[in-house]
């Protein structure tokens, strides 16, 4: 029986997954590495630094770690500055009324998200205080596909693993959920086909 309901952030959330494409195209472009939506999944609930390692795969040199640093930072300024555009008119459909509808069924939430940005993201979007706990990629050493993000906010909400729902856009989320052996509800066209428990195109078509 579901007793706690862990969402991913980017691409759950809010809509921020489009922000991360903009800012990585922007450093593909001016390095001359190919890049576009379709090479953008790989990249989808993995962190920043693992986002940057799959990128330059494609480049025709190899970087140095001071480069990947610099290029992570540079990436994450351009990303930061697209963020001062959201407001709570960007959270996505279904996401409001699965968080009351949650609540009163007595069940617990958390945000499990890769991003470093969250507490910023929810603040912007005004959902900080809407969870019971929240987990970021600079609470562990291994994001996604690791199950160390759900684990965590498992542990965090006093619910077992098997006992939680994890709400997940990328291919990458539902690869920790199983990892971590939770429920897992996919959400959006790039989780259809890889095995989450069910699947919706969107938080608003899916029942709790
Ligand atoms: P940051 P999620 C993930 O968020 C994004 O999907 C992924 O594209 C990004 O690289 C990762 O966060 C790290 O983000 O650079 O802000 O630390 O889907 O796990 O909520
Ligand atoms: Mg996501």
């Amino acid at each position: 029986m579901t007793q706690a309901i862990i969402f991913d952030l980017d691409g759950v959330i809010v809509s921020t997954d489009h922000y991360h494409y903009l800012a990585w195209k922007q450093i593909a472009d001016r390095e001359g590495v190919p890049f576009d939506e379709n090479r953008n999944v790989l990249l989808r609930g993995v962190s920043r630094e693992e986002s940057l390692e799959i990128l330059l795969e494609q480049a025709s040199r190899p970087y140095s770690a001071e480069e990947k640093k610099k290029l992570a930072e540079e990436k994450n300024g351009i990303y930061r500055k697209l963020l001062q555009e959201l407001t709570p008119a960007d959270i996505l459909p279904g996401v409001v009324d699965w968080i009351e509808r949650a609540k009163a069924k007595g069940l617990r939430t958390a945000i499990g998200s890769s991003s470093k940005n969250t507490d910023f993201i929810l603040e912007r979007i005004g959902l900080s205080d809407e969870f019971d706990a929240v987990v970021t990629g600079a609470d562990v050493t291994h994001s996604k596909p690791a199950p160390d993000i759900f684990l965590l906010a498992a542990e965090r909400l006093g619910i077992s693993p098997g006992a939680c729902l994890v709400v997940e856009d990328a291919p990458a989320g539902i690869q920790a959920a199983k990892a971590a052996g939770m429920q897992s509800l996919g959400v959006g066209e790039f989780v259809k086909e890889v095995g989450a428990d069910r699947w919706a195109l969107t938080l608003g078509e899916a029942d709790l």
